[in-house]
């Protein structure tokens, strides 16, 4: 047989790569204390006073407005306490910029500051955007506003400064309607600048042509930036999100070591296929185990519910380093 330029063998087993949780869906609007219509896309972190897992999690409500509402637990699977009431809710007055809602939070801890980063959808009047609120405690916040104006989305912080600057990945949508994955520098957090595409969306008939987004914010390893993102794939009965792999240098966010081509998560059980948005999973949260290698990844199950995944840091990272056979971005 001749050679052929797509590459078939040795495929990993990608149900061991990234393993739902057998209790999956771990949180539906049925645990909420409130009436609502659906939580999903969830922000994730360890808290460092009592080390609880705290999701952040998008709650729409019956009038299709989203909020965000805490959860805590100790083992991040159940026994969650949600919030009696919203956590971070679109108030009209102080800030115009959330009039549609608050939508899909991701959340650094960012040990300079000695405070949580949230990064989050604002859907402005004038379509979404990037706003930044920052907290100790899940209680009370300080807002920056909308720091990267609409159509951005998918972002958030890097937990350190490179050079003297922080660095924010983002997704603004250009008018022809792609969507690239962006990253910005700042010296404060509130003026942002130096930007520069990270990775492109492909073309054709790709699983991530046209749009792809951040989805958890990046993950520390000794090879680089782990970067968990989503690719969104048009077809006639609708859009298909997915998950892929890349990897940043450690020292030089900007440069992208390694794209995986393939996805490695995609939507397969009745919660993923079906719900409100079908055939979604959009992981924006990931919490590490204290053996330092294993990830719990949360995700919203077709705009609906939360599911639960685990994977091992270092088999992703080795996955990704044998997997990188096409273009690099
Ligand atoms: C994206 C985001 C997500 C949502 C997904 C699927 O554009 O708005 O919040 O989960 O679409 O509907």
């Amino acid at each position: 047989m001749t050679d052929t330029p797509i590459h078939i063998q040795e495929h990993p087993d990608y149900e061991a790569l990234i393993r739902r949780h057998p209790q999956n869906p771990i949180l539906t609007a049925r645990d909420w204390p409130y009436p609502v219509n659906a939580v999903f896309n969830a922000g994730a972190v360890r808290l460092q006073d009592t080390g609880e897992i705290l999701l952040l999690v998008r709650v729409e409500d019956r009038r299709g407005i989203s909020h965000l509402c805490a959860a805590r637990s100790a083992d991040g699977v159940r026994d969650w306490r949600v919030d009696t009431k919203p956590t971070l809710w679109p108030d009209r007055k102080k800030r115009p910029e959330d009039l549609w809602g608050l939508e899909d939070p991701r959340i650094t801890w960012v040990p300079e500051l000695e405070r949580y980063v949230v990064a989050y959808t604002s859907f402005s009047a004038g379509g979404p955007g990037v706003s930044l609120a920052m907290t100790r405690d899940f209680r009370e916040f300080e807002h920056h506003g909308m720091i990267l104006p609409p159509d951005d989305k998918d972002a958030a912080l890097f937990p350190r400064r490179f050079g003297g600057h922080w660095a924010i990945i983002h997704r603004p949508v250009s008018l022809s309607g792609t969507g690239h994955i962006w990253i910005s520098f700042s010296p404060d957090l509130r003026h942002w600048g130096s930007h520069k595409i990270l990775l492109c969306a492909r073309e054709g008939g790709w699983w991530d042509a046209r749009k792809i987004g951040l989805s958890p914010p990046p993950i520390e390893t000794p090879e680089g930036w782990l970067i968990i993102y989503h690719g969104v794939r048009m077809t006639a009965a609708g859009c298909l999100y997915r998950i892929g792999l890349a990897m940043l240098d450690l020292e030089d966010p900007v440069k992208v070591l390694y794209r995986g081509d393939e996805w490695v998560f995609g939507p397969r059980e009745p919660y993923e296929r079906t719900g409100d948005v079908e055939d979604v999973v959009f992981p924006c949260g990931t919490v590490l185990e204290p053996d330092g290698d294993t990830l719990k990844i949360y995700y919203g199950g077709a705009d609906t519910c939360i599911g639960l995944a685990t994977a091992s840091v270092r088999e992703l990272v080795e996955w990704l380093q044998n997997h990188h056979y096409g273009e690099t971005a």
